[in-house]
């Protein structure tokens, strides 16, 4: 069967308007055997998310998707998605590394929009770029020549044409390829390299950076012989076994700060 629709990799908006009051996150890799953490997810949109105008969930919100087939396997997730759009937030969420796959049928279920990777956005009166972050993880040649691979359209198309079992399969094993490979590859590797975000900041004119994806929450102001720029790291989320890790970004009066959920 070959898939002739448009693919997650042409489904992102590159420009978006003005964000007024958002919140951010990234990297919670929900998943139907990790109870805990989707619960504090719906809590986040209860009580935390609700007072913000745009929720941008900037990659990796799934453990992994395979494509909008395997929605089913999340309903409940989709459907709080849909119910926060429908209270009149508006939602963003960017691809990450898991769940590249994230389509029209996944933005139908939910309300949400798709943006690209990086996006550069106006925030109240500061211009900030957004990534999931994985892109300036440039020590590591072989991640991003499979990077720049699952991300193309043809590519794409040939995998969505591949039976869902078989794409829940390949998800698999590339999920335990890349555990193994994480554990023989160093701290250093596994970080963004600051001069490939600088070389960004200085592309987009930016002085703000927000991403995930290396699971170092934190704030960093980078200083280079021509320039400074802020650069804010999300926490991923567990909350599976007692652990209570995750959190989000806000912006609010003028201000970036770190959120903590209750
Ligand atoms: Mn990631």
């Amino acid at each position: 069967m070959s898939f002739n629709g448009v693919v997650p990799a042409e489904s992102c908006l590159s420009k978006i308007p003005p964000l007024q009051n958002p919140v951010f996150i990234a990297d919670l890799h929900l998943a139907a055997d990790k109870p805990a953490t989707k619960e504090a997810f719906f809590k986040f949109l209860k009580n935390d998310a609700a007072r913000f105008s745009e929720l941008v969930i900037l990659g990796d919100l799934f453990e992994f998707w395979a494509g909008d087939d395997h929605a089913p396997a999340y309903a409940d997730i989709l459907e709080a998605l849909k119910a926060f759009f429908l209270n009149g937030h508006r939602i963003y969420v960017m691809h990450g590394n898991r769940d590249f796959l994230l389509g029209k049928g996944f933005t139908a279920a939910t309300g949400a929009q798709l943006i690209a990777d990086p996006i550069p956005v106006q925030v109240g009166f500061d211009h900030i770029l957004l990534s999931h972050g994985d892109m300036w993880c440039t020590l590591d040649p072989e991640y991003q020549q499979f990077r720049a691979t699952l991300r193309s359209p043809d590519v794409q198309r040939q995998i969505l044409g591949e039976k869902l079992e078989h794409r829940i399969a390949l998800a698999g094993g590339l999920r335990n390829q890349s555990a193994y490979d994480n554990q023989e590859k160093s701290k250093e590797v596994m970080d963004v390299v600051v001069n490939d975000v600088a070389r960004s900041v200085r592309q987009y004119r930016t002085k703000i950076i927000i991403h995930g994806h290396t699971h170092r929450p934190a704030h960093h102001t980078h200083v280079n012989e021509d320039s400074r720029f802020d650069r804010w790291v999300l926490p991923d989320w567990d909350f599976e076994n007692g652990r209570s890790r995750g959190g989000y970004l806000s912006f609010e009066n003028g201000y970036i700060h770190f959120g903590h959920l209750d």
